[in-house]
């Protein structure tokens, strides 16, 4: 039986051969279910890799094609859009730019299924699990609390970073200090619209910059980009950042989320290029 470095490098040339005849073809879409289940069966082989720096090698060969292959279906999804253009890089500081991201001109829209129609009237926003009391807070509500603007950097796991969005809500802390967050509470899984959700660490859902946001950049927060409301943590990748919130539960443990559940990072950190469980 050939060992597992051989194999896995025989899968990855699989892939890169089952995409770039799909690309020659025009049926990448057809082909993404083959491909993606390549790289799976490459990513389930890492763990045989005895040698610890060839097996984050690998990892990264692994990681970034799947990288790739969510990005090839983003492009598919929306077509060649302005808004996945590149950005041009002089005069960034290169340090704000995170491992294997690279800048994007416009603000590309990214979720799985539809836009909801729904009016600030439809906000509710449930907060739950390990809290003194179940509450439910409508849009009035949350405007009662301190109104905060943040301006940070936004990463998608998918490569694209775009610098500088300034987003206008209030403090996730804020929301939750109202239901009374239990000492028990370590993390939380926010769920959206339509059965979405991400989990992640109570610490991070807590931090300054951590909003329940409805302004994007001055002005009001556009339904595709998840008004009338949604989660920003702009610390992690953008899958934490759930658009259209309706729900946050706190929890004693961690839970994996929509794409958590498929294979991405339990925690998303971009500076530590975690993209994929085991990265
Ligand atoms: N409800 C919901 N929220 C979501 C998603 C989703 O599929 N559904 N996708 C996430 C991902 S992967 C990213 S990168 C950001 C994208 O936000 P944007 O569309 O405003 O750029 O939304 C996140 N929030
Ligand atoms: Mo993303």
């Amino acid at each position: 039986m050939q060992d597992a470095v051989t194999r896995i490098e025989a899968l990855v040339r699989r892939a890169d051969d089952l995409r770039k005849a799909a690309v020659n073809a025009g049926d990448l879409e057809v082909a993404r279910e083959r491909i993606a289940r390549t790289l799976q069966e490459a990513r389930d082989l890492l763990p045989d890799v005895g040698d610890e720096i060839r097996r984050h090698a690998l990892a990264a060969d692994v990681a970034r094609r799947v990288a790739d292959l969510d990005q090839d279906a983003i492009v598919t999804l929306l077509g060649p859009s302005p808004d996945v253009a590149p950005a041009p890089t002089r005069g960034v500081d290169p340090s704000r730019v995170p491992p294997g991201q690279h800048l994007t001109a416009g603000f590309p829209v990214l979720h799985v299924g539809s836009v909801p129609s729904w009016t600030t009237d439809d906000v509710r926003v449930v907060v739950t699990g390990l809290v003194d009391r179940r509450t439910v807070l409508t849009f009035d509500d949350l405007r009662d609390l301190e109104e905060v603007s943040v301006t940070r950097d936004f990463h998608c796991v998918t490569t694209w970073s775009r610098l500088d969005t300034t987003w206008t809500g209030v403090r996730v802390r804020d929301v939750l200090a109202r239901a009374g967050v239990r000492d028990a509470a370590t993390h939380a899984v926010v769920s959206g619209h339509p059965a979405y959700s991400a989990n992640l660490p109570l610490d991070h859902l807590v931090a300054d910059d951590a909003l329940l946001a409805w302004g994007f950049d001055g002005g009001p927060l556009a339904p595709a980009h998840g008004g009338p409301l949604r989660l920003v943590v702009p610390a992690l990748y953008g899958w934490k950042s759930v658009k259209w919130v309706t729900e946050i539960r706190l929890l004693d443990h961690d839970v994996p989320g929509y794409w958590e559940e498929r294979g991405y990072h339990l925690l998303g950190d971009p500076w530590r290029e975690q993209r994929f469980r085991g990265d």
